[in-house]
């Protein structure tokens, strides 16, 4: 079930072939003397996938307005097939991340045929204790897995192995756990027993994964809670995931922390100890903005990458990162900024890839500061653009993958066929 015409995307590509195969060419000229063979590299960028967040296709908002675009996806069903529009015509999306209740529905094996007629498969689900849903009975206005009181606290948990159930269902394995708990005034609450009462709770969650299943926890430094946060670091998170035992790891999402910490850090630490969970891709300017993936910090995007890749290079134990993006579009079409998000995500790991690392290693050795620097500007600066197309096209997907989207008039058509409701479920994510 193809959202956008095949022959479309085929007449598209064979209109931009040639120049691309002039950029092809003279890049793998250029790689080729610096040792790298553009083959494998497209190989890598093949391979490469990053799943979407299934409510990232309705358009986001914040805290003052959100303002609706046409077309948006109603539910579950429509949000696949958003979704399938983003994997067919970048082929670097071959997953989607669920959150619940949001996404919920009464037959998940059906849910999961339809994904896969997408080509599409499940990543981890993400669970929700942050707002209170109709007709629940317990409200987690003051918390959730951290609550003061022990009903709500089971609340939370029933609500988490629920999801894992579903997860199961949809070919999932893994769970990601992100808490709004904290405290909003000083002495509102005792922040160790919160952090108690935080790890019983999850130590319950943590008893209900199937044998082949993961944990995330998600760490945000504030907001919703603005005095304290129960989770709030990596370092709070580093605890309960030692604490819960090895099927618990820590995620990254990129704007869950202050303005100008050293995240590629704190990556590095996560990797060295076997606990890094993987990641919520986002760019941020001053908090959790939830802005495209690149579109603000491109060099900082690129060295996570160079942590990871480097991770991979050497074998790091247990290190088998899940990457997904979490983002708010508030002023673009959804699509389009997920598009260019993964695309953007898939260029700082193909970065990433192109640093010698054995050179990297003798120039660190040396204390040859500069050199060991240009190393990786020099991986930075290169432009990847035509492996990264190459790859998509030789999976079928589209060169040019927005200028597709736009061209087949996708939106204009949803718009037609998706009337708008009132208090959509997408909203201020
Ligand atoms: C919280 O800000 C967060 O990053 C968590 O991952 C949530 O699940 C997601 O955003 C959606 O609101
Ligand atoms: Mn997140």
């Amino acid at each position: 079930m193809a959202p956008i015409s095949d022959d479309l995307i085929g007449s598209l590509n064979h209109a931009g072939a040639a120049a691309q195969a002039e950029d092809y060419a003279a890049l793998g000229r250029q790689l080729a003397r610096r040792g790298l063979s553009i083959d494998s590299l497209t190989e890598r960028a093949m391979a490469w996938t990053v799943a979407v967040p299934t409510w990232g296709v309705g358009t986001g908002g914040t805290r003052f307005a959100r303002f609706p675009g046409p077309g948006e996806p109603r539910n579950i069903h429509d949000k696949l097939e958003d979704c399938g529009v983003i994997q067919q015509l970048t082929r670097g999306t071959r997953t989607v991340s669920p959150h619940f209740p949001w996404d919920k529905v009464s037959d998940y094996n059906a849910l999961r045929q339809e994904a896969a007629q997408y080509g599409l498969g499940f990543d981890a689900v993400n669970s929700n204790t942050f707002q209170d849903q109709l007709g629940q009975s317990l409200s987690y206005k003051f918390g959730s897995l951290a609550h003061a009181q022990a009903p709500t606290r089971a609340q939370a948990v029933e609500h988490n192995l629920e999801c894992i159930e579903i997860g199961r269902q949809l070919g999932s394995t893994a769970l990601t756990v992100w808490i709004g708990d904290g405290t909003n005034f000083a002495g509102q609450q005792n922040l160790t027993r919160m952090f108690e009462n935080y790890l019983e709770a999850a130590a319950q969650i943590y008893a209900g994964l199937p044998a082949d299943w993961l944990m995330f926890i998600e760490h945000k430094m504030y907001e919703p809670a603005f005095y304290s946060t129960v989770i709030s670091d990596w370092g709070s998170n580093l605890i309960a995931a030692q604490t819960l035992g090895p099927k618990a790891k820590c995620l990254v999402d990129l704007g869950h922390h202050a303005p100008n910490t050293n995240i590629e850090q704190i990556v590095a630490r996560l990797v060295q100890v076997g606990k890094l969970a993987g990641f919520h891709f986002n760019d941020s300017k001053y908090g959790d903005d939830d802005l495209d993936a690149g579109s603000v910090d491109p060099f900082r995007l690129f060295l996570v990458f160079n942590e990871l890749v480097d991770a991979e290079t050497r074998g790091a134990k247990d290190f088998r990162p899940a990457y997904m993006i979490d983002q708010s579009h508030n002023v673009t079409d959804p699509i389009e900024s997920l598009m260019a998000s993964a695309m953007e995500i898939a260029r700082a790991y193909l970065q990433a890839s192109l640093v010698d690392r054995a050179a990297l290693a003798e120039a660190q050795e040396a204390n040859d500061v500069l050199a060991a620097h240009r190393m990786l500007k020099a991986a930075y600066i290169t432009d990847v653009s035509p492996i990264l197309a190459e790859a998509r096209m030789r999976a079928g997907g589209a060169l040019d993958p927005i200028a597709a989207y736009r061209a087949a008039g996708y939106r204009a058509q949803k718009t037609a066929e998706r009337p708008a409701v009132a208090g959509s479920s997408s909203g201020i994510v």
